[in-house]
């Protein structure tokens, strides 16, 4: 069984980060070691949260799993709670990769157009850094307009604007890049993919649906590093992950008790398994 390690924050409440990825990877059929960052009461877009930074116990954690001789193939960054850990989160990644390990980094920053509660401008600055690590990052439009300082971009833009975004994310250093949350028309929104090695771009789109939920983006990263991990293509990663989330917000918005932090991924791991099956044998 492969062996992955998901790095970010537990938020008790909330549905995002490690409450959402380790269910994920675990469904998917991963051993998944946890390494969080911090514990909150609740996500950053509540109105009130806790925070206690776990920032000391990185190292020591480390430590251990060296001595113990632990390796992973899998490591899987999400969110970061200051520059100071983006800094030790970099040297981790130098200590804990080996040659075949892949390296996920979900630059979790912000979303439509603004920066998340508690970044600065120079914390994007650090994480463009840590970016350059990457085998594979999978920004939004707003992470991607702060990792590249370019204007955010709502709508208007065209397939070759991305593409020419794709390929200045993979200049900053990250092997592979998708970008999440990209609209080319009305009604439609999806991913797009850029293998800088293959210079090959990738695609896929569903039905744009109006409601917005917390969470979604771990979601998609969650199942895109899974189907990666289990020897999916990047187009197929970005297929499966796309279609899972929408059925995420189907499910929320079918739900009465549906919430606005967060989707009901746990009714669709069902459907999870049945599309990466699917997907990896191109039905
Ligand atoms: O879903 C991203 C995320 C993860 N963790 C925390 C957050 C957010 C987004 O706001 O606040 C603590």
């Amino acid at each position: 069984m492969k062996r992955i390690v998901t790095i970010q924050d537990i938020s008790c409440v909330g549905k995002c980060s490690l409450t959402v990825a380790l269910p994920i990877l675990s469904a998917i059929g991963l051993e998944t070691a946890i390494l969080p960052t911090a514990v909150l009461s609740t996500h950053t877009a509540f109105q009130h949260f806790t925070f206690k930074d776990l920032t000391e116990e990185i190292e020591p954690i480390a430590d251990v799993w060296n001595q113990e001789q632990i390796r992973f193939d899998g490591i899987y960054t999400g969110y970061l709670g200051s520059i100071q850990q983006i800094h030790i989160i970099s040297a981790l990644i130098d200590r804990l990769r080996g040659v075949d390990t892949l390296v996920f980094i979900d630059p979790v920053m912000g979303d439509f157009g603004r920066l998340y509660t508690g970044f600065t401008e120079e914390y994007a600055v650090e994480m463009r850094k840590l970016c350059m690590k990457a085998d594979i990052i999978v920004p939004n439009m707003t992470e991607v307009s702060f990792l590249l300082g370019v204007p955010y971009v709502q709508s208007g833009y065209d397939a070759a604007y991305v593409q020419h975004l794709l390929q200045d994310l993979c200049h900053l250093g990250t092997k592979k890049a998708i970008i999440t949350g990209i609209s080319l028309q009305d009604g439609k929104i999806g991913s797009m993919g850029y293998d800088g090695e293959t210079n090959t771009f990738f695609s896929h789109f569903t039905e744009k649906v109006e409601s917005t939920y917390h969470g979604t983006g771990d979601v998609f990263a969650s199942v895109c590093v899974g189907a990666l991990m289990c020897g999916h293509s990047l187009g197929s990663a970005i297929t499966t992950a796309d279609q899972f989330t929408l059925a995420c917000i189907r499910a929320t918005m079918a739900d009465p008790d549906g919430n606005w932090y967060g989707v009901n991924f746990e009714s669709q791991i069902p459907y999870l398994l049945q599309l990466l099956r699917d997907t990896r044998e191109g039905k």
